[in-house]
């Protein structure tokens, strides 16, 4: 569908012909348009802007993905249809591998997710390895690469559901999120959660990491030692009741 630019809905629409795009493609799974409905009813609530409050999380967050020893991004079928360029090159920028993990289980899916992060300029994808699998989790979520999520300290999980997130803190890893929504598990788990579109957050998430890559891990830890992930979740819900 061709939405003219003069529309005032444009970019939402936009961005939500993305999401069927990728159903199309057989990369998003049908479940992912209700998501991203729910998503798209925060950001409304939210105003459709970057707040402050996101600003302070992907600063600390670029702390984090630069200091960590392994760091990896994990991507699902609305990530995928969303940001696939964006995810390739944070992969490359960081550097961290990008790992699929789908919840909805297809192995025809994780392919075709792989292949259009590749054409997309992505480099280094991992799929999950059924001989290998996290505690604390029975979804198709718990199958893992054993070079990627299996090792790492510090997991970026875009749009997540709460038992993976759970799960991974469970399993010694750091959990960064994107989640418009301030209510969530997986916003209320994770150790920083950008609430913001996804959209809008992984340019400026890349932008800070290129200014961030110049400071030393003591700035950069003490970045994160003075964020507070509470905080963050009460000044989006002031501002959702603002609204
Ligand atoms: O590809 P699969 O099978 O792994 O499935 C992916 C989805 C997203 C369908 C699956 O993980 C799922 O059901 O997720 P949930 O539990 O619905 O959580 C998705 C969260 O992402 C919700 O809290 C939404 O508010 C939020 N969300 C949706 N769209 C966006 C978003 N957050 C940021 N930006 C968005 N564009």
């Amino acid at each position: 569908m061709t939405v003219p630019k003069s529309h005032p809905r444009y970019e939402s629409l936009r961005i939500r012909d993305l999401i069927v795009e990728g159903v199309e493609k057989g990369i998003t799974s049908l479940h992912g348009l209700t998501a991203h409905g729910r998503g798209e009813a925060f950001d409304y609530l939210l105003g459709e802007k970057t707040h402050d409050f996101a600003i302070k999380s992907i600063e600390a967050a670029a702390s984090m993905l630069l200091t960590a020893k392994h760091p990896v991004i994990s991507v699902n079928g609305n990530a995928a249809a969303l940001v696939s360029k964006e995810l390739g090159r944070l992969s490359k920028i960081i550097p961290a591998p990008l790992e699929i993990n789908i919840f909805h289980a297809s192995k025809k899916r994780e392919l075709k997710i792989k292949n259009h992060l590749i054409e997309n300029c992505a480099e280094r994808v991992l799929l999950p390895n059924k001989k290998y699998q996290i505690k604390f989790l029975d979804s198709n979520r718990k199958y893992v690469n054993p070079n990627g999520i299996l090792e790492a300290d510090v997991v970026f999980v875009p749009l997540e559901d709460g038992d993976r997130t759970e799960a991974l803190i469970k399993n010694g890893k750091k959990v960064i999120t994107i989640d418009l929504n301030p209510l969530s598990r997986t916003s209320q788990k994770a150790k920083i959660t950008i609430v913001d579109n996804i959209v809008r957050a992984m340019p400026l998430l890349m932008k800070t990491i290129k200014k961030f890559e110049k400071y030393d891990n003591n700035k950069l830890e003490e970045i994160i030692k003075n964020y507070n992930n509470k905080k963050v979740l009460e000044d989006a819900l002031k501002t959702i009741k603002k609204l």
